[in-house]
C-alpha cells in the first residue's frame, strides 16, 4: 500500500484547474446543464468487488452506480478500446469514458488501468471518470491522478462504523475478511483517506450515498457537512431500490419526496446532483437516452449474471 501522507499536500497534480473547469463544463453527470449535450460512455471492464452492500444482490450490476435489475457485458481492456472506438464515431458529443463496475473499479485495479492507458494512448482529450466504494483508493489514488482521472466518485454511506455495520455485510481488506464494526471502520477510513487526498491534488469528487430509511437517513447531514469540509465537489444522494436476493430486499425503498427533501436540506452546505439516472455499468450516450443496446457486443466474454466466476455485483457510485 502506498501512503499517500506526503504527496496529499500539495495540489499540483496532473491536473490542470482551467482544463479542470473545462472538463467539467463537457461532463453529463458533474454538470446539470452538461447532461443534456454531453454523452458519457461506461466500459464495463471491473466484474469483481471486495465489499458486501446490504442493498446489492450480485445478480445485478451494482447499485451504487448502476440500476439494479440490469446486467452488463464484461470486456478485457483491449475489447473495452475497440468498443469505444466504434462509439466515438457514432455517438455525437461523447465527452467521458467512465468505469463504473459493474463489480469496484478498483478491485480490478489491473483491468482497470490498461483500459484507461488504452485509451488515453487513442485519444488524449476524452475526461476519465472512475466510481468506486472506495476502500482501495489509499492504494490507488496516485495512479488515477497520474492516469489523468478528474473525477472520482466515491460511495460513501455512512462516517460511523457502528452505522456501517447495518450497511455492509463484509469487507475484504489484504487477504483477510472483516465484518461488523471492524469492516465498516477499515472501510470508512479508506473512504476518507482517498476523497482527502484526490480532493487535494485537484480532482473532482462526487459522493454518492445510499438513503436507506431507519439506517443511514437521519445521519446524511452529518456525512454531507463533513464533505464539505473536504471539498467535496457534488453529493448524490440516491434512493434505496431493494434489489430482489439483496439483505434489503424487504426493506421499504426511498420515495423521491423524501428523497428531494434530503436534497434539498443538504443543499444548503454543499451542491446537489438531481439529474442521476443510476445508469448500467454499461451505459451509452445521453444520461435521458441510453443506447447500450446498440453497441452490445458478440464478444462478451462475461456469460449471463450469476453464472460466471467473477462477482457481477456491480454497484456503487
Ligand atoms: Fe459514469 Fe458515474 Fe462517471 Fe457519471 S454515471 S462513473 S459520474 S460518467 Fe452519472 Fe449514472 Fe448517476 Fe453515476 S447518472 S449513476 S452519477
Ligand atoms: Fe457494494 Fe457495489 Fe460491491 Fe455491490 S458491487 S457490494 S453495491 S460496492
Amino acid at each position: 500500500m502506498k501512503c499517500l501522507c506526503k504527496s496529499s499536500q500539495d495540489n499540483g497534480g496532473a491536473i490542470n484547474p482551467r482544463e479542470l473547469e473545462d472538463k467539467t463544463g463537457r461532463h453529463p453527470c458533474f454538470s446539470f446543464e452538461a447532461h443534456k449535450r454531453y454523452a458519457r460512455m461506461h466500459l464495463p471492464v471491473a466484474p469483481r468487488c471486495n465489499i458486501s452492500c446490504n442493498y446489492c444482490s450480485r445478480k445485478y450490476d451494482c447499485v451504487n452506480e448502476s440500476r439494479p435489475g440490469v446486467t452488463s457485458e464484461i470486456l478485457t481492456p483491449a475489447q473495452a478500446l475497440q468498443k469505444y472506438i466504434m462509439v466515438s464515431k457514432k455517438v455525437e458529443n461523447l465527452s467521458v469514458v467512465g468505469i463504473a463496475g459493474p463489480g469496484d473499479a478498483l478491485a480490478n485495479w489491473g483491468k482497470t488501468r490498461k483500459t484507461l492507458e488504452l485509451i488515453r494512448g487513442r485519444d488524449p482529450e476524452v475526461v476519465f471518470c472512475l466510481s468506486t466504494n472506495g476502500l482501495l483508493l489509499p492504494d490507488y489514488a496516485g495512479e488515477l491522478v497520474e492516469l489523468g482521472v478528474s473525477h472520482v466518485t466515491v460511495t460513501v454511506n455512512c462516517l460511523d462504523p457502528a452505522i456501517g455495520q447495518g450497511i455492509y455485510r463484509y469487507v475484504d481488506y489484504r487477504g483477510q475478511r472483516y465484518e461488523g464494526l471492524a469492516g465498516a471502520a477499515i472501510l470508512i477510513a479508506s473512504q476518507l483517506e482517498g476523497i482527502n487526498y484526490l480532493a487535494r491534488r485537484g480532482v473532482l469528487v462526487k459522493v454518492n450515498i445510499v438513503m436507506i430509511k431507519g439506517v443511514n437517513d437521519f445521519h446524511i447531514p452529518d456525512i454531507v457537512k463533513r464533505l464539505k469540509d473536504m471539498n467535496v465537489f457534488i453529493s448524490n444522494i440516491m434512493p434505496l431500490i431493494p434489489a430482489r436476493g439483496s439483505v434489503f430486499e424487504n426493506y421499504p425503498g426511498t420515495g423521491v419526496k423524501e428523497l428531494n427533501q434530503m436534497r434539498a436540506a443538504c443543499g444548503t452546505d454543499l451542491r446537489q446532483m438531481y439529474h442521476c439516472r443510476q445508469c448500467r455499468a454499461d451505459a451509452i450516450g445521453l444520461l435521458d437516452n441510453d443506447r447500450s443496446a446498440e453497441f452490445r457486443t458478440a464478444h462478451e466474454d462475461g456469460g449471463p449474471p450469476g453464472k460466471g466466476a467473477a462477482c457481477r455485483r456491480a454497484r456503487a457510485v
